[in-house]
């Protein structure tokens, strides 16, 4: 009671205060967010926070002992928070960047820029931007930190400290503590909202090309995957179907009736994924340009104009996706393009990329807002309480109806993607959708994926795809990947087959390359490259069960789906910086295979300790031949984690073909002869799964004496099983799998050999 009162004391003369702020700091009462708010702190400069699905409900007082405190100041007409971290502690996060996964010591701009081959400003920034570094200290407990700021801005990561330098006015800090990273994670999403689950096929390989043209090529593409026998799922269009490169258009010469094409897929098994970019060719007479234009919905230079910058269509405007009524509009687009059975969309560009504008995007005094936007409807929260109405305020007296671009450049592609979202759903509200796009900001993951954009076809560039995507995923992005292959200049055999070998065990898998280079389809270096491409293809295709239920997982708390080492073993100070090997889930390592490697490799401690699966793969992969054919140096080094069943289907063209009706369940056992797994399954699109049509397993093995069995247990979820269940062990001892018969029902039993 007396705690209570103090707290809404504190409140009420907080918001009293409003306007002359002084420094101010709240937590929430399980004491595991804090939230510090700045002198001055002028909450219609910062909200409503694109970051933040749920904002910290900060109710108390901050407890003395709270470790990590921001310290605020204005230097050089910026605005700083320098966060004193400690010693020892390892820094990650800080959303896509360039470099090793550890971040101690590295800056990154926060400022979303097209930068082809990460080439601008030395790749300090690039096409997403996520104020957020996560902590890990020496004994495995983590913090993270939130800038919610989203002007142009800097994060510095040194050993002690972190330092945000922001552009814009004083803005407010979150911090998480919390027992490790894995916690973190699921704080973190609390926070910021959840990846909805994806539909399943977006999970399966997806074969791209700056740009498969005409329809005829892009017919070839679909019938070469499925003649050579190579699982796919995706066929991407990009930028050449449209007419003079006019978004919601088909070219009448080389697309001119693409829901044939789309058809046509489909009876394949394929989806069709168009690109949508921001930019709106600026044309009298053009649908899309005419209407908004009647709708005032462009984004305006500094003399309140609409602004015009040159993108591929020439001269175009750009749509003000900050307002609210300017996403509604884009939303309504969708309709009758997806009506032509598009399944997903891509959307570039959108950082914005304008050809030739200053720094290769609009100038940062260009307007967004509009006098018709009621400002009074949104909501600030100075300091978040449960009691909202004396945490909220409508005082917008600060706001001016229009914003200039560096408050929302780093958000533009976020509220791009959001509306595209709501497009997709208003189109097929029975469909989850699909969106790809190019830049984003924290807390856009839950609108889009992401891939790596414009990468280069090189050795240096596949190696740091995984720390890119490991970082990614660390900052609350799961489901990303880079260009499989390369984009920018032209793959070779061997750089292709190393790419795909790893690359399958990234959360989104495409091959795509620019205009004008080498062919990259998995075919295009001769038999040995398509060996090894159709091989790790099918591991991809046997493993979506146990992929799909870590989709599931990071889509219920946050967890990564790829991994880093460390997070096996927080306390492990050796797995801090290991960013080659990485972890698909919590039981699946990869260790890629360096062809340059001298030497044996480095091994870290984790990888004595995890045996590999390759004997067993081997097994089930006999029937197509592949392992230990040609060039099978290019593949990973699969190691299972002891104690972890990995649940694989057999194997599939498409997900469409996919059935969990008969799995080969990987068992190592630990210690004591045990195991344990986790299977979800549902219809694989829609949204019935919300309502319970799912079927979520445990699966349980235990040996007794030489009696190993292996069940699979109904969890949760109303979905019914398959009729029939058909299951078989593949039991991993050291370097030797041993494989039961195929037994029918929720339990598989098998006599192991003596070791
Ligand atoms: O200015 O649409 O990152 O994936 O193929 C380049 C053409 C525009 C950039 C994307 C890339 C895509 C390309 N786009």
């Amino acid at each position: 009671m007396m705690i209570i009162k103090r707290v809404s004391l504190l409140v009420s003369c907080l918001v009293v205060a409003l306007g002359a702020m002084g420094q101010a700091a709240l937590m929430t009462a399980d004491r595991k967010v804090a939230a510090f708010y700045p002198e001055g702190y002028d909450a219609t400069q910062h909200q409503p926070s694109p970051i933040f699905e749920h904002e910290p409900t900060a109710v108390m007082p901050l407890s003395a002992d709270w470790q990590l405190r921001p310290r605020f100041e204005q230097r050089d007409g910026h605005s700083v928070a320098t966060i004193a971290v400690g010693t020892g502690v390892d820094l990650y996060g800080t959303g896509e960047v360039t470099g090793p996964l550890r971040r101690n010591g590295r800056s990154v701009q926060l400022w979303n820029v097209d930068t082809p081959a990460y080439g601008v400003d030395g790749g300090s920034h690039l096409y997403l931007s996520h104020p957020w570094v996560m902590g890990l200290r020496p004994d495995g407990t983590a913090f993270g930190i939130i800038a919610d700021n989203t002007w142009r801005s800097a994060i510095d990561c040194r050993d002690d400290e972190v330092v945000f330098t922001s552009d814009g006015p004083a803005f407010r800090v979150v911090i998480i503590e919390s027992d490790g990273p894995q916690q973190l994670m699921a704080e973190l999403t609390r926070l910021t909202g959840h990846m909805e689950l994806p539909p399943l096929w977006a999970l399966g390989y997806q074969q791209c090309r700056f740009s498969y043209q005409p329809d005829a090529r892009v017919r070839e593409i679909a019938d070469t995957l499925r003649m050579l026998r190579i699982p796919s799922d995706v066929i991407w269009m990009d930028i050449d179907y449209m007419d003079s490169y006019k978004i919601f258009t088909f070219s009448p010469k080389e697309f001119p009736q693409p829901a044939q094409l789309n058809d046509y897929l489909h009876r394949q098994n394929f989806k069709a994924v168009y690109m949508i970019d921001p930019g709106v060719k600026a044309e009298q007479g053009y649908f899309v340009d005419d209407q908004g234009t009647a709708g005032d919905y462009w984004v305006k230079d500094r003399d309140g104009q609409p602004y015009v910058g040159n993108v591929w269509p020439g001269p175009c405007h750009f749509p003000d996706f900050i307002r609210p009524e300017v996403r509604h509009w884009w939303a309504t687009l969708y309709k009758d393009f997806m009506a032509t059975g598009i399944d997903g969309v891509w959307n570039d560009m959108n950082e914005p990329s304008v050809f030739g504008g200053p720094g290769g995007t609009m100038p940062v005094d260009n307007l967004h807002g509009s006098e018709k936007w009621d400002v009074r409807s949104e909501k600030y929260n100075y300091m978040n309480t449960s009691d909202n109405s004396a945490g909220k305020t409508n005082n917008t007296s600060h706001l001016s109806p229009l914003t200039s671009h560096l408050r929302f450049h780093n958000v533009y592609g976020l509220n791009m993607v959001r509306a595209s979202r709501d497009g997709l759903l208003l189109a097929n509200p029975q469909k989850r959708p699909f969106i790809l796009s190019r830049s984003n900001f924290l807390g856009g993951h839950r609108y889009a994926a992401t891939w790596t954009g414009d990468n280069l076809s090189s050795w240096d560039q596949m190696w740091l795809s995984i720390p890119m995507t490991l970082t990614l995923g660390l900052s609350g992005q799961p489901f990303n990947g880079p260009d499989i292959g390369g984009f920018c200049e032209s793959a070779n055999a061997d750089l292709l087959a190393h790419w795909t070998a790893m690359g399958v065990f990234f959360p989104f898998v495409r091959n795509h390359t620019i205009k004008g280079s080498a062919n990259q389809e998995p075919w295009a270096f001769g038999d040995e490259v398509l060996q090894v491409c159709r091989t790790a293809i099918e591991r991809r295709y046997r493993l979506l069960p146990y992929i799909y239920t870590l989709f599931r997982k990071a889509s219920l708390d946050g967890m990564p789906v790829m991994r880093p080492l460390f997070m096996a073993d927080p306390k492990d100070l050796s797995l801090r910086r290991e960013d080659r090997a990485f972890l698909l889930g919590g039981d699946l390592m990869v260790v890629p295979k360096d062809p340059k490697a001298q030497g044996a490799p480095d091994i870290s401690t984790l990888q004595k300790k995890w045996p590999p699966i390759t004997s067993a793969l081997k097994t089930i992969e006999a029937p197509s031949g592949a392992v230990g054919g040609a060039s099978p140096s290019a593949h990973p080094l699969l190691l299972q984690r002891p104690g972890s069943i990995i649940p694989m289907a057999q194997l599939a063209q498409s997900t469409a073909e996919l059935r969990t009706d008969s799995l080969t369940l990987l068992v190592v056992l630990d210690a004591d002869g045990q195991a344990t797994g986790q299977l979800y399954e549902d219809e694989g699109d829609g949204f019935s799964y919300r309502a319970g049509n799912y079927r979520q397993s445990r699966l349980e093995a235990s040996l007794a004496g030489r009696q190993l069995t292996v069940s699979l247990r109904h969890a949760d979820g109303h979905m019914p099983a398959p009729a029939q269940r058909w299951l078989r062990i593949a039991c991993i001892r050291g370097g030797r799998a041993q494989f039961s018969a195929w037994q029918q029902g929720d339990v598989a039993t098998m006599k192991l050999h003596k070791k």
